[in-house]
């Protein structure tokens, strides 16, 4: 097979990317371990900044996002005692949208056949070639036979654990990582949320997340260590705990019911320096990670997407150079400002084990400080709605 650009991975960074690149009449393939079925099934991200949204509107992907999508112009923080509500509309002037991620994906890999993408599912082994030269290649196994994609240029958007970032010369590569000390244990119930905007709650005993993805289907999270399992929760004691965090106002409304699904998540801060070496580019998870708390990770996949789309077309239309040679710059600055933002409000919400009480003092005086002070709310607002591009 041959190829102008070949992507690795059909998660939200590779199905943005290759759509982008569809539209603009360049020659693009993503090649996918898993299933399509497997790949619609996860069960990640919901809210979505304006680049995201930005995004599938430009691509004509949008309908159903802004049909069911939900507009959310806010944000409650909970100290134990109060909530602290971070008013984006009134702070930024913009606003959030959420639409879980799970959407994203089945909208952008249902587009694909009626718009000439071609995604190769259920490859295995891929291996990238060549990476250095201007003909660099993927190896995979398709249904056991051997096959070879040939491309001007490769992207890994292959996630954390995918062969791409580690395709990269050990020489060149710089990594910057910190993993917390506990996780997120999530619960997805098709119950009526406690509050029509997102609660980040700091509670003494951890921290707890009322989110949604819709009227009618509510997303809970809450700390725990980190290697707690799902069986040590039955859905009446995770009911009683996320209750308990929220505090008493939130708390009274949560409404309980059966999970639908039940998971630990790791959290973990990660960057990959740099996003390009040769002829290989980086985008979304494969190049860098960040804690949910604030909510990047699938925003920050697409704002590489807008500065690589923008870079592969303006080689492959206008034959300029000069956008692959800065993406990696481009990318990373705004990359590490999300880091920053996603460990800063990690470190504010939640309870870690070496924490004595005057940390904890240090997280309730800037909850205060956030509640008395336009300026402290504007930068929580500015960053979480999604800084410029
Ligand atoms: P993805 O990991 O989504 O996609 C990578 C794709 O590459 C996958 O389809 C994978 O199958 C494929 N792949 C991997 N190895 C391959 C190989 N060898 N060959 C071919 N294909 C290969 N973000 C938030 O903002 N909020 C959240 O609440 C949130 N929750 C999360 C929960 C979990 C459990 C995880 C793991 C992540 C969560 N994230 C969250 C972050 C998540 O949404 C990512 O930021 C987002 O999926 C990034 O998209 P991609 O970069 O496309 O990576
Ligand atoms: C979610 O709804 O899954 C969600 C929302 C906001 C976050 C993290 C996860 O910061």
């Amino acid at each position: 097979m041959k190829a102008d650009v070949a992507i690795i991975g059909a998660g939200p960074a590779g199905l943005l990317l290759g759509h982008t690149l569809r539209q603009a009449g360049v020659d693009v393939v993503i090649v996918e371990r898993h299933s399509a079925a497997h790949v619609r099934a996860r069960i990640r991200a919901g809210v979505l900044e304006t680049v995201t949204t930005d995004l599938l509107a430009r691509l004509g992907l949008a309908d159903r996002l802004q049909a069911e999508g939900l507009a959310h112009e806010g944000l409650l923080l909970a100290d134990g005692d109060r909530l602290i509500r971070i008013d984006l509309a009134e702070l930024t002037g913009r606003h959030v949208t959420v639409y879980g991620q799970t959407e994203v994906t089945a909208d952008l890999i249902d587009a694909a056949p009626g718009r000439g993408l071609p995604i190769v599912w259920n490859a295995e082994s891929v291996t990238l070639h060549d990476i250095e030269s201007q003909t660099p290649s993927l190896r995979f196994r398709l249904a056991g036979v051997e096959q070879r994609l040939d491309a001007r240029f490769l992207v890994g958007c292959d996630g954390f654990h995918g062969p791409a970032r580690a395709a990269m010369p050990a020489a060149i590569g710089r990594t910057y990582e910190r993993v917390y000390p506990f996780g997120w244990l999530g619960i997805l119930a098709d119950v009526a949320p406690c509050s029509d905007e997102l609660i980040y709650a700091n509670h003494p005993n951890g921290f707890a997340l009322a989110s949604m993805r819709s009227r009618t289907r509510s997303r809970y999270y809450i700390q725990a260590p980190l290697d707690e399992v799902v069986e040590n929760w039955s859905d009446e004691r995770l009911w009683d705990e996320i209750v308990v965090r929220l505090g008493p106002e939130a708390g009274a409304r949560v409404v309980r019911g059966p999970a639908l699904e039940k998971s630990v998540a790791p959290l973990r801060s990660f960057v990959f320096e740099p996003m390009a070496h040769g002829s290989l580019f980086l985008a979304g998870d494969a190049a860098h990670i960040v804690p949910p708390t604030g909510a990047k990770g699938l925003n920050l996949a697409a704002s590489d997407v807008w500065y690589l789309s923008d870079a592969l077309i303006g080689w492959f239309k206008r034959a300029d150079a000069a956008g692959l040679a800065t993406y990696s710059d481009r990318a990373l600055a705004r990359v590490w400002k999300a880091e920053r933002f996603s460990w800063a409000l990690t470190n504010l919400m939640h309870r870690f084990p070496d924490h004595t009480p005057f940390e904890r003092r240090m997280q309730l005086a800037e909850l205060d400080y956030i509640a008395s002070s336009r300026a402290a709310r504007t930068s929580i607002a500015e960053n979480y709605v999604g800084l410029p591009l």
